[in-house]
């Protein structure tokens, strides 16, 4: 299997705030050396991702986002406190029209959903490293082969077409999906099996008929992100009927996320999706800080080959994940299996 990899993800790890604490992001530089590590004791060769083309970056997201993102450390170091969190404060009123402020601290407001993230120095840098690492493994896809895996760190799927959140910064996944339509594939899908909804994926596709995005995952009733990833969230306008949540309840077994998983292939299967893309978040591990699921190391590898019959050119983009011990074994089973 193709496996894209880089070493840029370590410029970047962020403070959360943690039950009213600031402290340093779950979302580790460590995560991202075990399953590399995993992946290269497996056997896998690990390529260096190519330079990122600026136009496909700007088909998932908005220019001022980009342009806020690429110098907001900057700015805020600069204005408020280099040695500190650039971190939102505070957020707009539902259901008004928002003028965007121009203020760095406003901006910050303006352009994130949560404070469990927040940007440092080097946090650009990575963010943009793993969506080339999610376009390099697209290219390698769009160029013959069956499938490959980007080893993305931060993760992409809450990121929205302009809002940071859940420790995700640009949407890796969205990218390789659209990335693979810019191709030529008149419909791809987007499977994600995080244990947290696809808000931002979800989001970008919303209105889309050309890009399927279905996501199984924790109730949003009872967990993060808290206000999407209902079943009843199906798309707008163009987009009706080619968005599907499958909400789980709390502590799930294998055995719920399979029947999920089933009717998901079934669907993407009996459409006319031509290319797949999987949002692999490794967080339904039984283990997980953060997850509430009961899923084992073997039930990653069934969860891999259920979704190989599929049998659809597929970019696998690494997602969630924080039971550090056991993510390598974790994505390395998915990876054999699919
Ligand atoms: N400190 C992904 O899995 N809430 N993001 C954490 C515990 C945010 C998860 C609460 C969870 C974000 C990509
Ligand atoms: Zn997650």
């Amino acid at each position: 299997m193709h496996v894209f990899a880089s070493h840029q993800h370590r410029s970047h790890h962020a403070y959360e705030l943690q039950r009213g604490k600031l402290a340093l992001s779950t979302e580790s530089p460590d995560r991202a050396e075990r399953i590399r590590d995993a992946l290269k004791n497996a056997g896998h060769a690990l390529s260096k991702p190519d330079e990122l083309d600026h136009d496909l970056l700007q088909r998932v997201h908005d220019a001022k986002y980009l342009e806020f993102l690429s110098s907001a450390w900057r700015r805020w170091a600069a204005e408020v406190d280099a040695d500190a969190p650039a971190m939102a404060i505070s957020w707009p009123e539902r259901g008004r029209n928002v003028i965007r402020p121009e203020n760095i601290v406003g901006q910050l407001g303006y352009h994130s959903f949560g404070a469990d993230c927040s940007i440092v120095d080097g946090t650009w840098e990575a963010a943009m490293a793993a969506a080339s690492l999610a376009h390099s493994a697209t290219n390698a896809v769009i160029t013959g082969a069956h499938v490959a895996y980007a080893l993305c760190r931060p993760p992409g799927h809450h990121a929205t077409k302009d809002q940071f959140g859940g420790y995700c910064y640009l949407n890796n996944s969205a990218i390789a999906a659209q990335r693979l339509r810019d191709a030529g594939n008149k419909r791809v899908a987007v499977l994600d099996v995080d244990y947290h909804h696809g808000n931002g994926t979800q989001a970008i596709f919303y209105d889309r008929a050309d890009v399927l995005t279905i996501s199984i995952h924790a109730d949003p009733t009872h967990e993060f992100p808290w206000f999407t990833g209902h079943a009843a969230e199906s798309g707008s306008g163009d987009g009706v009927g080619h968005n599907l949540n499958y909400p789980l309840s709390k502590g799930s077994s294998f055995d719920a996320f399979r029947t999920a998983l089933i009717l998901a292939v079934e669907h993407i299967v009996a459409t006319d999706v031509e290319a797949l893309v999987i949002a692999l978040g490794v967080d339904a591990y039984v283990d997980d800080p953060l997850g509430t699921f009961t899923i084992t190391t073997e039930d990653f590898a069934k969860m891999g080959a259920i979704i190989s019959e599929c049998h659809l050119p597929t970019v696998i983009v690494q997602e969630g994940g924080y039971a550090t011990d056991a993510l390598g074994t974790n994505v390395a089973a998915f990876l054999s299996a699919f």
